[in-house]
């Protein structure tokens, strides 16, 4: 047996290594992370959790693929920050349906003092409901990481999302170093981490395998690694991308998987364009958490209907807490 399967989280991956992974046979890439997946969670489960975005749009960055970025039309309304009530009132809703996680989304290059207010309270509110919660407000100081972590946020979402060479074809109004700054920060304020990327945007297989080498030889490995699969959003410049290669996607998934045994893998972005097979096959490559609910934080998700059939013909089960 490939020693990735059997033995402890290592950190010390390096690109060599993970390209290797990627060039694997594929039966052999998906049996290998199958074992280390068995090795440390229950197959057949799955966490569920659900997205809000407490304030849409106008964001200064000017990430390619995103659709909130003020730098794009893409006919997005633009909206304040949220009232609490409004937003634990979707937290409720969020629990009812089986979700066992709370994200809440904003599109801003950091918080201001006064909007950072309102988060906290949010915060305390889901946390209240008995829920897990996580929050993606773009860059922290130590300070704000300590604020939220005091609030009760369990994950902070701050995506490294490509490679450290690939990064700057794809955003220029921050670098990757500010994303490691914040991570740092999310870290020594003790809340657990959310960090992946985005599978294609343009970039090689090569970027790829760094982007998960960065991940990998973290200290402490993310407890939680989104793997988006880009959705092409009319009028940002990303949209006319060539399709993601299925299997190159669901072999993203099965490399962060061995690389980061103990950390839930997340097939995040992209759901609703993959087929049920595909993700029938992310599954078993060891994705083991999903987002729910019929919108992401501005478009569409898999329909709750079909994630259920799904579910039901593959014998999944959402995870508890
Ligand atoms: N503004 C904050 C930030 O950038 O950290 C938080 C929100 S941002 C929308 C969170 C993540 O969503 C991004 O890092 C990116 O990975 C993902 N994302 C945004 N637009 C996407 C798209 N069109 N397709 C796939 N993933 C996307
Ligand atoms: C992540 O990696 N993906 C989620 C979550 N973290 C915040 C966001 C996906 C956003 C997709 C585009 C949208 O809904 O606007
Ligand atoms: Fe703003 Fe985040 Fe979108 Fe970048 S990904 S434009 S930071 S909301």
């Amino acid at each position: 047996m490939h020693q990735a399967a059997v033995s402890a989280p290592r950190h010390d991956w390096t690109v060599e290594e993970v390209r290797a992974l990627f060039a694997m046979p594929f039966n052999d890439l998906l049996f290998l992370a199958a074992s280390v997946h068995r090795r440390h969670f229950d197959a057949n489960k799955v966490q569920l959790s659900r997205l809000l975005s407490i304030k849409t749009g106008s964001c200064p960055e000017d990430c390619k693929y995103c659709p909130q970025s003020a730098h794009y039309d893409t006919g997005l309304e633009k909206e304040q920050l949220m009232e609490v009530e409004k937003v634990l009132a979707a937290a409720r809703k969020a629990k009812e349906d089986g979700s066992t996680r709370f994200c809440m989304g904003a599109a801003w290059r950091n918080p201001t003092d006064k909007d950072f207010t309102k988060v906290l309270r949010m915060v305390e509110g889901v946390k209240a409901l008995g829920l897990e919660s996580c929050a993606t407000l773009g860059m922290l100081t130590g300070e704000q990481a300590h604020a939220l972590a005091d609030a009760g946020l369990d994950y902070y979402n701050h995506n490294i999302d490509t490679s450290e060479e690939h990064y700057k074809e794809i955003i220029t109004t921050r670098t990757f170093e500010d994303r490691l700054e914040t991570l740092a920060n999310v870290r020594q304020a003790g809340m657990k981490v959310c960090c992946g990327g985005i599978v294609g945007m343009g970039e090689s297989e090569d970027d790829r395998a760094a982007m998960l080498t960065t991940l990998a030889t973290m200290d402490e490995h993310p407890e939680s690694v989104p793997v988006n699969m880009l959705i092409r959003v009319p009028g940002t410049p990303l949209e006319g991308v060539k399709d993601t290669d299925p299997l190159e996607f669901i072999r993203t998934v099965a490399v962060a998987r061995i690389l980061m045994p103990k950390s839930h893998v997340r097939i995040a972005a992209g759901r609703q364009a993959m087929s049920d097979e595909m993700q029938a096959m992310c599954f078993f490559a060891g994705c083991n958490s999903i987002f729910t609910g019929e919108v992401l934080l501005t478009a569409g998700n898999a329909a709750p209907n079909r994630d259920q059939s799904l579910f039901d013909r593959l014998g999944l089960q959402p995870e508890t807490l």
